[in-house]
């Protein structure tokens, strides 16, 4: 089932369900190539979350800013490729959305272990804004923070739970939004772990 929850955010429930054993593969691969760290922020903190990249632009962060990077820093080789079934799934939901033609060029992995967390904020290192954020949830549930405009403006909460996709975009795009601490629990798929892959045209 789909459900909107305004203009531009659409959340796919359990929408990757049957492909969950596939994505999960493809990811542990992804891990081999270029395996999940934990990055630090501009002002010095290392994120709770561990992240890695695949596509032709991978998200990163160090002590001199956020940007998006054609090869892996830890290792000086391109970022793995991204996986077909990756961009096709994403660009289906982002279709059903309401954006059509939607082409990612870079897929973030976030995985969050029992009490890692990531604080409100905006996604605005990508060029241009009109193109939609595609989000893929994994193993443990998470409450997410969809906020406003502003820092300060109270956010709602929303639970993703495994095999949701989220399409987040036109006037949305620039909300406010985050993931509170995960709380601990065992998934059958994943243990004790939520992944999100977070799918953007960045370049
Ligand atoms: C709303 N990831 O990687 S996904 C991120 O679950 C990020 O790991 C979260 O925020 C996670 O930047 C949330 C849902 C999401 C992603 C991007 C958005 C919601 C968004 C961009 C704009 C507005
Ligand atoms: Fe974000």
């Amino acid at each position: 089932s789909a459900e909107r929850f305004s203009e531009g955010a659409v959340l796919f429930h359990g929408r990757l369900n049957e492909y969950a054993e596939a994505i999960i593969e493809a990811i542990r691969d992804i891990d081999r190539e270029a395996p999940f760290r934990h990055l630090v922020t501009p002002g010095g903190h290392r994120m709770s979350v561990s992240m890695t990249s695949c596509g032709d632009l991978g998200w990163m962060t160090d002590r001199k800013g956020y940007r998006y990077t054609e090869t892996d820093p830890d290792s000086d080789r391109p970022w793995p490729p991204m996986p077909e079934l990756f961009s096709e799934l994403a660009g289906e939901a982002a279709e059903e959305a309401g954006f059509p033609g939607y082409r990612p060029d870079a897929c973030l992995i976030n995985r969050y272990r029992p009490g890692a967390k990531l604080s409100l904020h905006q996604d605005k290192d990508e060029q241009d804004y009109s193109h939609p954020v595609v989000s893929f949830s994994l193993g443990l549930p998470a409450t997410f923070l969809w906020g406003g405009f502003r820092r300060k403006d109270k956010p709602d909460r929303l639970l993703l739970e495994h095999g949701d996709v989220l399409v987040w975009g036109g006037p949305d795009r620039l909300r406010y939004h985050g993931i509170l601490p995960l709380p601990e629990g065992e998934h059958p798929l994943m243990g004790a772990q939520r992944i999100n892959l977070t799918f953007r045209k960045a370049g």
